[in-house]
């Protein structure tokens, strides 16, 4: 890979987290590729449970989550805290790799402590030429904002639900999703 295939990469990563406007282009990203191993979007009408999140500067309630192999989750998530705060669900390694895409976008203007600036975030994809695409295992929002996402867990994965907007990780923003049979 190019190091600008890589930035290009990352810039997609980074405002789809932002934009989250939909595409299939998502599937085509190497940076997507990993997405079963980490379960998939699913569909409302087969979540059987909802599970709530609040997210706070800088951690989750609830601290961890259990969840069947397999089991299809909606989970509500709100932030409660006064900083712009991620729910993301992915490996540590994924998270570790995703840390500097939220750094860029510090870097850019488009992520603010307390606000996420979406004219910045439409310059950086008119400068990069690159499509809006979803980023189904992340929601990012706002202070006082709520959010949704249904995941279909897989049958076996190491999975964290994790804040990597910088510095939120370090200090604690990560939670263990525990899969049992
Ligand atoms: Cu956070």
């Amino acid at each position: 890979m190019t190091s600008k295939f890589i930035a290009k990469a990352i810039y997609s990563i980074t405002l789809s987290a932002i934009i989250g406007a939909t595409s299939s282009a998502a599937l085509a990203d190497p940076g997507h590729g990993k997405a079963t191993r980490i379960g998939a979007p699913g569909k409302v009408s087969e979540a059987a449970r909802t599970i709530e999140i609040t997210m706070h500067d800088n951690y989750y309630e609830p601290e961890n989550i259990s969840v069947k192999e397999g089991e299809t989750v909606r989970f509500i998530i709100k932030n409660a805290g006064e900083f712009v705060h991620e729910f993301n669900i992915a490996t540590a390694d994924m998270h570790k790799a995703h840390g500097p895409e939220m750094m860029m976008m510090v870097e850019q203007g488009v992520l603010l402590a307390d606000k996420i600036d979406r004219d910045a975030a439409k310059k950086m994809q008119a400068s990069m030429g690159h499509g809006m695409h979803d980023d189904p295992n992340s929601v990012l929002l706002e202070p006082g904002k709520s959010g949704e996402m249904i995941w279909r867990f897989p049958e076996r994965a190491d999975l964290e639900f994790a804040c990597n907007v910088p510095g939120h990780y370090e200090s604690g923003m990560v939670g263990q999703v525990k899969l049992s049979r």
